[in-house]
């Protein structure tokens, strides 16, 4: 009985994760809620979804060429088709849910309270929680296929879909890289945090750790940036300097235009 449970739980976390690769997501995961649920009061899975089982997490990669040329009209261009393309799988994923008789709460890529500049639910929490990769020092979850180079979308479920464990050991190396994403934020955004934070979890090698981010300066910057360049377009997330210093994850070779045919 009891496996016939873990059969169901483990296929239909496959099914979602099949449709979802096959749609163009790269990466797939599911965390368990209770994992989730140190997040503050009201950021909770639980908290968006009563009667949260599950948590799907999926990333999508993006363009190296594309991030080194950031800041660039490129990259803000990039940043909000991905986004887009993440809402669209959003609705796959929660479709998929509800044809199988589940609840499913989507929550976007860039939906954020303008005060606190937190999301509905920590998506880089999620995705470390899945198993899908581990923070870095910038804040970023670095994943060993793509360093921080992708971006994540989530659903909340009902669904008793079996999660994944996190992974054990952290990718970020400050140490050989010299602390590339904290020296090269042109905002001074980015330190380390103290040592009296919450327990072992919030420290160097914990779960939950990574540095300091003074929120407000990044926003800013990125909005005197697309100024400065004196852009028409609409968006102005172009920085991510730190996003892209990362020496973590694979390069792959981009098809040149010309060797398309
Ligand atoms: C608001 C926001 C911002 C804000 C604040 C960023 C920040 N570090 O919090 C600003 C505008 C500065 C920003 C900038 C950028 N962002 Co942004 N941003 C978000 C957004 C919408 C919410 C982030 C959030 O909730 N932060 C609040 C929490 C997590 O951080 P905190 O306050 O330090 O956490 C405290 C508590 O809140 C608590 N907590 C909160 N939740 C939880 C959960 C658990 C389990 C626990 C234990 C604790 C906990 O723990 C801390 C201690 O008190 C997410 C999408 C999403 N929904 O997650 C994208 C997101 C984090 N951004 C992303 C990116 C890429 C960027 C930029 C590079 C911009 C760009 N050009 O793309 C820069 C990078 C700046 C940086 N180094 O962080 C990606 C990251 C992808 C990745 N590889 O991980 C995300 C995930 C978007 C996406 N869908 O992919 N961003
Ligand atoms: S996005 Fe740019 S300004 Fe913001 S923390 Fe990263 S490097 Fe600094
Ligand atoms: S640049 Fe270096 S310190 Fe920063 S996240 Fe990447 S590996 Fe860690």
């Amino acid at each position: 009985m009891g496996s016939d449970v873990q059969k169901k739980e483990s296929g239909l976390a496959s099914r979602i994760g099949h449709l979802l690769i096959a749609e163009g997501a790269d990466l797939f995961g599911v965390a368990s809620p209770e994992l989730l649920s140190a997040a503050p009061e009201g950021f909770r899975p639980q908290d968006l979804l009563p009667g949260c089982k599950a948590v799907v997490v999926y990333g999508k990669r993006l363009s190296d060429a594309t991030v080194e040329s950031t800041p660039s009209r490129l990259f803000d261009t990039m940043y909000a088709a991905t986004n887009s393309f993440i809402e669209l799988l959003m609705l796959k994923a929660s479709d998929a849910l509800i044809r199988e008789g589940y609840r499913a709460v989507a929550v976007g890529p860039h939906s954020l309270d303008n005060r606190l500049f937190r999301g509905d639910l920590s998506q880089k929490h999620a995705a470390v929680a899945a198993g899908l990769g581990r923070f870095g020092l910038q804040s970023l979850v670095l994943t060993p296929q793509f360093g921080p180079r992708q971006r994540w979308g989530t659903v909340l479920t009902d669904a008793p879909l079996r999660a994944n464990a996190p992974l054990k050991t952290g990718l970020c190396q400050p140490e050989k890289c010299g602390q590339a994403c904290l020296r090269s934020c042109p905002a001074r955004a980015l330190s380390e945090r103290k040592a009296e934070e919450t327990g072992p979890d919030f420290l160097p090698g914990g779960l939950w750790y990574y540095g300091n981010v003074e929120k407000g300066a990044c926003r800013a910057y990125r909005a005197e940036r697309k100024k400065e360049l004196d852009w028409a377009t609409a968006g102005g997330h172009a920085c991510a300097v730190c996003l892209k210093v990362c020496p973590v994850g694979n390069r792959r070779t981009e098809i040149a235009p010309g060797q398309l045919g």
